[in-house]
């Protein structure tokens, strides 16, 4: 039997469905996903399945102009992913189009694109009528050669087989790179952190999601078979830290109960969660604070 196996990096916008693809194609929620754009933070690796391969999909932040150290960081590791992967997937909203950050982005795939397929995955095309895609898909292909053109919509599930499918035959030969039944590439402690993060982002509004910071303190194993993980809230002010506790702590008990939820349901098995907001005016410029995100401080520079 030959196997196959290797890397998919999907890249996009933000917002365009790159951890929904993830999550849907790995059959996990090995990604946190919110309306909110700038969600992913790091490089996340998911593993799938079908038939004699082993595709091993990259979900990257998205491609936007970086403003600040950690959005630099954030979109060195989504060029970065693409710069080392087997296959990369230009994922492109349908109801959006080519939008600005869409050109720009096309404007560099010419010198990633060397020993590398890529193909575009136009998603969420539940939102928009066939005849749309039609043309998007012309002007798309007109202004780069893609491999292969697909229409999806990652939430729904819609071409996602055909997708994951034509990766299957794509990729290199080779022995598999994870145990079959690992999906995720990624410690526990960072995906019980990004479950935290992404209940926080769910419940906050405006900038406040993108000032603060999860990190996954300590984790006991108990005897009865539950964990215990202790996990901090890093915030940039006094004030937001009394947004984030919320009036009598209303906000951080449901964000608290939503992520030990979803922890519980994770691992299969009982989660005591806790946890503390502390204050840290520069925790965007420090470089623990990035290694624990699985980014790189120095391509934080400017
Ligand atoms: N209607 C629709 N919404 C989608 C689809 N795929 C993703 N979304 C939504 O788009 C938003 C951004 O998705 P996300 O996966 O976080 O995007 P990312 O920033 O590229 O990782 C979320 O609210 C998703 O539920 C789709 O196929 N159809
Ligand atoms: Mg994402």
């Amino acid at each position: 039997m030959t196997t196959r196996a290797g890397f998919v990096a999907l890249i996009g916008e933000p917002n365009a469905g790159k951890s929904t693809l993830t999550n849907q194609m790995v059959g996990a929620k090995v990604s946190i996903v919110t309306h909110k754009v700038q969600t992913t933070r790091a490089r996340i690796r998911g593993v799938a399945l079908e038939g004699d391969s082993q595709i091993v999909f990259v979900d990257t932040p998205g491609l936007f102009r970086p403003r600040r150290r950690l959005d630099r960081a954030m979109v060195a590791a989504a060029w970065g992913g693409a710069a080392d992967a087997d296959i990369i997937v230009l994922m492109v909203e349908a109801h959006r189009g080519i939008t600005q950050g869409v050109e720009t982005i096309l404007e560099r795939l010419e010198e990633i694109s060397t020993g590398r397929k890529i193909a575009l995955a136009i998603n969420k095309i539940d939102r928009v009528k066939s005849e749309a895609l039609l043309a998007l898909t012309k002007d798309l292909n007109e202004r780069f050669s893609f491999a292969e053109t697909f229409m999806i919509s990652a939430e729904k599930g819609h071409g996602c087989d055909t997708l994951r499918k034509w990766l299957a035959e794509e990729l290199p030969e080779g022995p598999w790179l994870y145990p079959e039944d690992q999906i995720a590439d990624l410690p526990m402690r960072m995906i019980a952190a990004e479950m935290t993060r992404e209940k926080l982002t769910l419940r906050l509004h405006q900038e406040l999601p993108y000032q603060l910071t999860v990190e996954t303190e300590s984790w006991e194993e108990r005897k009865d078979g539950s964990a215990r993980v202790d996990q901090i809230i890093y915030v940039m002010r006094d004030g937001h830290k009394g947004i984030v506790l919320g009036n009598r702590g209303e906000t951080i008990k449901a964000v608290s109960k939503a992520a030990r939820e979803e922890l519980s349901e994770f691992l299969g098995r009982k989660v005591h969660l806790f946890l503390q907001v502390k204050v840290r005016p520069n925790w965007l410029d420090e470089k623990e604070r990035y290694s624990e995100m699985g980014l790189d401080f120095s391509d934080g520079n400017a």
